[in-house]
């Protein structure tokens, strides 16, 4: 029987339940040198929790973040709450001597973030993990594979898109929608996703930012009585007469860039592609081939092998769940082409993040803190075109 993990986790809404299921499965899945345990769940309604604790498996309910991340029985503490908070929980997390794995993006300043690494350099034996989840869809991963293996040669184009259309007049005012707590929106929600992917991919890094635009259409949001909770679509504020706030982050973002590698790249993220639900899209083109994967096809990955003879180049659909193929993670999960969903991307990433604490090497890197924050790093320097109107260097972002 492997040695218990003990995990912790911080907040009980869509992510809370991601990361839930994700713990859950994993060592049905695969074999793990640990064995996560649901250990606490906290979250700031006692009764909520508790419920939340017994529907999942959570052997314990809080209302007191604090007093479970100081719980010496802890190994690793989970963040799946609202952006703001992330710095304070993973700073207590790391000075109790707990890994930390954090959801996406870092934080919501680029202060707080840098603060989060340093803080993660110091604690030398702990780990942290962040959850860019998308990095663990196969197809994915197999694109990584390809372009690492050089299947793609020198990169010329990349272009991520991620279109959602959730975020219409109708949906209430959420945290998402608060610059203070988000620190920016369809941005650090989405895009962050798309940087992540293109750096996760291409294995370069960004050297400029050019030409972005933040845009806020709808500007203030009604308020509904007794929050709106941490799900997105939290429809049905109608009522005329409900008190209103001001939106204070972008609904879309779009930006050139450029990457250290020479490759030139375009991003477009926005919560008002009205049509599009999850479509978080990734194209990459080389010299001797290219890829494109759609999230809402995401078992597929679209291939271009262009060192093949003239009259049979063509795109091609690899449908990634072959484990006898080589498959990333494929082989964890069930028979060919008995596809997986967005949950694999969590539980794959539940199952890395196990084998990295006890030093094995996941199947495709994890960014942790330092690596988050690079991506970090672009959404500032994506803020700081947008604000001037003009290109910005990486190397001007500290
Ligand atoms: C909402 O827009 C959201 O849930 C993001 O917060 C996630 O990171 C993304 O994966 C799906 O959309």
């Amino acid at each position: 029987m492997p040695r218990p993990l003990n995990i912790g986790l911080i907040g009980s809404k869509f992510m809370g339940r991601t990361h839930s299921n994700a713990y859950l499965k994993a060592a049905k899945f695969f074999d793990l040198p640990r064995l996560p345990i649901m250990h606490t769940i906290a979250a700031r309604n006692l009764e909520e929790t508790q419920a939340f604790a017994d529907r999942w498996g959570w052997h314990n309910a809080s209302d007191d973040w604090k007093a479970m991340v100081n719980n010496p029985e802890i190994d690793l503490i989970d963040i799946g709450t609202p952006n703001h908070v992330h710095h304070d929980q993973a700073l207590a997390a790391l000075e109790a001597g707990k890994h930390v794995a954090c959801e996406k993006p870092l934080a919501n300043t680029l202060d707080a973030a840098r603060e989060m690494v340093q803080a993660a350099k110091k604690a030398k034996k702990q780990k942290t993990f962040v959850w860019y989840n998308y990095r663990r869809c196969p197809a994915l991963a197999l694109a990584h594979q390809l372009v690492k293996d050089g299947k793609l040669g020198r990169i010329y184009h990349v272009r991520g898109f991620y279109l959602q259309d959730w975020a219409g007049p109708d949906t209430p005012m959420l945290w998402r929608f608060s610059g203070k707590e988000a620190g920016s929106g369809s941005l650090g929600d989405l895009c962050a996703h798309s940087i992540d992917a293109a750096r996760f991919v291409t294995g370069d890094e960004f050297a400029n930012v050019n030409g972005a635009i933040l845009k806020t259409f709808i500007k203030e949001r009604t308020v509904l009585e007794g929050g709106a909770g941490g799900e997105i679509s939290g429809r049905g504020a109608k009522t005329k007469k409900a008190k209103k706030a001001k939106s204070t982050v972008d609904d879309a973002a779009l930006f050139t860039a450029e990457f250290k590698g020479g490759a030139v790249a375009t991003f477009e993220a926005t919560r008002l592609s009205t049509g599009d639900k999850n479509g978080n899209k990734l194209e990459v083109h080389g010299e001797k081939g290219a890829i494109k994967f759609n999230f809402e096809r995401m078992c597929e990955l679209e291939w271009y092998d262009a060192t093949l003879p003239e009259r049979e180049q063509g795109w091609s659909t690899i449908n990634v769940s072959n484990g006898d193929a080589g498959h990333p993670y494929a082989e964890a999960w069930w028979p060919t082409a008995h596809s997986i969903g967005y949950e694999h991307g969590f539980i794959n990433q539940a199952a890395d993040m196990v084998k990295a604490v006890s030093n094995r090497k996941p199947l495709v890197p994890i960014p942790d803190f330092a690596d988050a924050y690079e991506t970090q790093r672009v959404l500032e320097a994506v803020v700081q075109s947008a604000k001037h109107r003009t290109p910005v260097k990486l190397s001007e972002i500290k």
